[in-house]
């Protein structure tokens, strides 16, 4: 049995973590099945035999994997149809596309979700996530977050990719591949905690329409957080 260790909220059928969404997208990309274990913040005890603290975690055939990336190239070598990465060269340059999206787009990302990311987690874990991300932001939630500024940010950030997606289907050309998913998991993170800071009928929007359309084909609706949050948030 495959299994695949991912952050949930209160919820434990919503799933939201960007870097979950990016290997839920390799599997089902691979035509693979997996058996969801829902993790919250501080179920940490679930995931020790991991040897560290993060989801996403992958168990396959007896085989434990954590880090999207490194799952990626895992599955590339284990299940070698419809490459993720490719070879060693390819897979360098998409290492060069995750670390674009994880500033350009995961960080105006951040400032925008921190007040859903806060509704949508058990109360239990509250406290953990404020000190964790206090101490990784090196400021208070409350001074990071800015829903608005975040967006902005975010379409200044994705401003490139939008003039390359009017070109082709896909970041990887006229089928999706690994970089397609590296930074579709991050808009993923948007859609299911009920965002969309991208416009439907702009290129970026009709490409993630596509990712989604192909994953709810075979797996089903995905589910979005219902929030509602105050005027200024
Ligand atoms: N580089 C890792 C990052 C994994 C990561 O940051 N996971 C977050 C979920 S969004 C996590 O497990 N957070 C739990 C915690 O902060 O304790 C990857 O690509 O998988």
């Amino acid at each position: 049995m495959r299994e695949l260790f991912e952050l949930c909220g209160a919820d434990p059928e919503l799933v939201f973590s960007p870097y979950c969404w990016r290997v839920r997208l390799a599997l089902a990309h691979k035509g693979l099945d997996w058996q969801s274990r829902p993790t919250r913040f501080t179920d940490k005890e679930l995931i020790a035999f991991s040897g560290q603290k993060l989801v996403p975690v992958l168990i396959d055939e007896g085989e434990t994997v954590h880090d999207s990336l490194a799952i990626f190239a895992y599955l590339d070598q284990r299940y070698p149809q419809r490459p993720l990465l490719g070879g060693a060269l390819a897979a360098e340059r998409a290492r060069l596309v995750e670390r674009l999206s994880f500033h350009m787009v995961r960080v105006p990302l951040l400032k925008m979700l921190i007040p859903r990311v806060w509704q949508v987690i058990d109360p239990a874990d509250r406290e953990y996530f404020r000190s964790s991300r206090e101490k990784a932001l090196g400021m208070s939630l409350e001074a990071f977050a800015d829903p608005q500024g975040g967006e902005r940010l975010f379409r200044e950030g994705v401003a490139p990719l939008e003039m390359w997606l009017r070109d082709q289907p896909f970041l990887e050309g006229q089928a999706s591949g690994g970089c397609d998913y590296l930074l579709a998991g991050m808009l993923f993170w948007a859609w299911c905690l009920g965002a969309q800071p991208w416009a439907e009928d702009s290129a970026l929007g009709a490409w993630f329409a596509r990712i989604l359309q192909t994953y709810e084909a075979t797996h089903g609706p995905v589910k979005r957080a219902a929030i509602h949050l105050e005027e200024n948030q």
